[in-house]
């Protein structure tokens, strides 16, 4: 079952800069800083409300987000949404015919298991399914 929008990702030339002006945007600073390596990103996160703003950087050029910025500047990147039981999600999602970019979800950033899906397959939105590593 989807639960809620976890957060929303926004793609940055630069976390510095960009965590200097969301922290003037939102009033508050980021509350933590994360590369994940095997997506080749360097992460920071702010919490509004029950929702969270993950800023992400590219840490290599081969990095989904240097491409994304590369073909389309800096702005949203995807939506992730928590689940309840990612495997049945994947299942159920993958039944009905949505494009799943891993077969097994991996480990992401902020301790979560998480699975992207296809833009193509979501009206142009890229889209990712993430629960908490408990
Ligand atoms: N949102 C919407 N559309 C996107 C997109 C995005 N974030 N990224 C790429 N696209 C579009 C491309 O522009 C392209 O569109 P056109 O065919 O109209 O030109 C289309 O998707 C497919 O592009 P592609 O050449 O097949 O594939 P790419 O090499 O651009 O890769 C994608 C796209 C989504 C498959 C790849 O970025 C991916 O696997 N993403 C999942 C992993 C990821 O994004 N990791 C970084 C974040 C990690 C984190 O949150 O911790």
């Amino acid at each position: 079952m989807m639960l809620k929008v976890e957060h929303i990702g926004i793609a940055v030339k630069s976390l510095q800069e960009s965590n200097e002006l969301f922290a003037k945007l939102f009033g508050k600073t980021h509350y933590k800083v994360e590369s994940v390596e095997s997506e080749g990103v360097s992460t920071s996160f702010f919490q509004m409300g029950e929702t969270k703003i993950e800023l992400l950087e590219a840490t290599n050029p081969e990095s989904a987000i240097a491409k994304f910025i590369e073909k389309k500047g800096e702005g949203i990147h995807h939506i992730a949404y928590e689940v309840s039981n990612i495997y049945e999600e994947m299942e159920r999602l993958k039944n009905e015919g949505f494009t799943l970019l891993n077969a097994e979800p991996k480990k992401g950033a902020d301790n979560k298991l998480i699975c992207f899906l296809h833009p193509k397959s979501t009206n142009g939105v890229l889209i990712e399914l993430c629960q908490e590593i408990k």
